[in-house]
């Protein structure tokens, strides 16, 4: 197993990373920003090196600053965690460069998958069902462009190969609009992404997100963990999170999952990843793969019994997959609930004291969070202060231990988003499920 483990990053993740080293004997050391010295995985950590000042661009992003603290410290490897370098292709290059391991996939992967048009023409050759589209980046003949929109005929969407996640697109309408989106696009994806590459797939107007789990090794061992249901979403941030995805059937995940495990071992894919679809009219097409473990991995580990994080570690030791497709069982149903800190009317965030942290608990109830009474939320970072996870042997029950848990929660000194979870729980379309992507929004008023 790996010696010491570096954690580049903060909050629950960072949390959960300590807790997956210390139960499989990994020394860990928990890098820092000076307004971070009182996280609870840094109070945890073997060891701690503070990297920098509050700002992320100054610490959780500053590449020499981590590297530095890897070498000072003799860690082994370094765990990037959700966001910040997490899908850096140079800062796992430097990581590799410097001698350490990377705990993702090779930089060469990272790079492939972070160009969207890359990503699209790897996994369509591959098999992979993806939405119909440019197959490549948009060229300058204008004239070609409209003949593309119109055969997929309009609504299209015009995305930044640089983008992901909600970032560099624009939907069109009609082709009074196209060649301008085109031109907008082009230069909003340069200035903010450095690539002015943009491509086009017919929109699909109401898709459910829908996303599978894989593993894959260095042995050349892959396995999927069936899917998750991210629909339930405001401007691009995930609300809740659910496995498995409602009425998708067992044959679905098989067919699909499948897929996603031969095109990771077609390209070498090593590691945890996701790999992310639009779900409509009973079909799934792929958009991008995300190369980190993702927030919502616990909905997967619930269902399943598997600890992603755990096989992570185990993955960048060498060690081969102990499982094979055959032993990944599903049982029951998960939620998660993102609590975060910020006024549930406006959505702004709500840094401060927490004066008072009561966590929920009971049959099926997990909560992954870095809060406890008297911490200080700072005000550089993401708002994510918890996540509820409820486990059930169906969707019912574990959406009535959801109910307990939120009614359960205390916290006190800074507002969170919990009484919009308690109002989703309410809604009968969400008791129902299968909601697509858009309802959150309508439902808040905001479409
Ligand atoms: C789309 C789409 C509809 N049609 N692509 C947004 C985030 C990025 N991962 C891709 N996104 C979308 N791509 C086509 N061809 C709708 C979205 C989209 C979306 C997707 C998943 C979850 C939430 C979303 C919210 C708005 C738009």
């Amino acid at each position: 197993m790996l010696d010491k483990v570096l954690i580049a990053n903060r909050g629950e993740i960072a949390l959960r990373v300590l807790r997956a080293c210390a139960e499989v004997g990994i020394k860990t050391v928990a890098v820092h920003s000076s307004a971070d010295s009182n996280l609870k995985h840094v109070l945890l950590a073997d060891e701690t090196v503070c990297i920098g000042p509050p700002p992320s661009q100054n610490s959780y992003l500053n590449m020499p600053a981590i590297i530095a603290a890897a070498e000072v410290t003799d860690s082994v490897a370094i765990h990037p965690g959700y966001g910040f370098l997490s899908e850096n292709a140079d800062f796992a290059e430097r990581v590799e460069e410097s001698g350490f391991v990377f705990i993702g996939p090779k930089s060469e992967t990272i790079k492939l998958m972070g160009d969207k048009v890359s990503a699209i023409q790897t996994m369509k050759k591959a098999g992979v069902p993806c939405v119909t589209g440019s197959d490549g980046p948009l060229t300058d003949d204008m004239q070609r462009n409209g003949e593309l929109a119109k055969n997929l005929r309009y609504p299209v969407i015009i995305k930044a190969a640089g983008g992901g996640g909600g970032r560099g697109m624009r939907i069109v309408h009609s082709e009074a609009s196209l060649f301008n989106a085109i031109s907008i696009t082009k230069t909003e994806a340069l200035s903010a992404f450095g690539n002015e590459e943009v491509y086009m797939e017919k929109f699909l107007e109401h898709p459910r997100h829908v996303e599978f789990q894989i593993l894959a090794d260095n042995h050349g061992n892959a396995i999927h963990l069936g899917e998750r249901d991210c629909s339930m979403q405001r401007r691009h941030q995930k609300v809740v999170e659910e496995s498995p995805a409602p009425g998708i059937t067992l044959e679905q995940r098989n067919a699909i999952g499948e897929m996603c495990v031969q095109a990771c071992l077609e390209i070498g894919y090593c590691g945890a990843g996701t790999f992310e679809f639009l779900y409509q009219g009973g079909e799934f097409f792929f958009i991008e793969m995300n190369t980190r473990i993702q927030v919502e991995h616990p909905v997967t580990e619930m269902v399943t019994g598997i600890d992603i994080v755990k096989a992570q570690l185990k993955i960048a030791a060498n060690e081969p997959l102990d499982l094979k497709q055959k032993d990944v069982r599903w049982s029951g149903h998960a939620v998660e609930c993102r609590i975060n800190a910020e006024d549930p009317k406006t959505f702004l965030p709500s840094p401060g004291t927490v004066n008072l942290w009561h966590a929920p608990g009971g049959p099926g109830i997990r909560v992954d969070s870095h809060v406890y009474s008297g911490y200080l939320v700072p005000p550089h970072y993401d708002s994510l202060i918890a996540k509820i996870i409820a486990h059930g042997e169906n969707r019912g029950c574990t959406i009535a231990r959801m109910n307990n848990a939120l009614n359960e929660i205390v916290v006190d000194g800074i507002k969170t988003n919990i009484s919009l979870h308690q109002e989703i729980f309410q809604h009968s379309a969400f008791k129902i499920g299968g909601t697509d992507i858009n309802y959150l929004e309508k439902r808040l008023g905001l479409k």
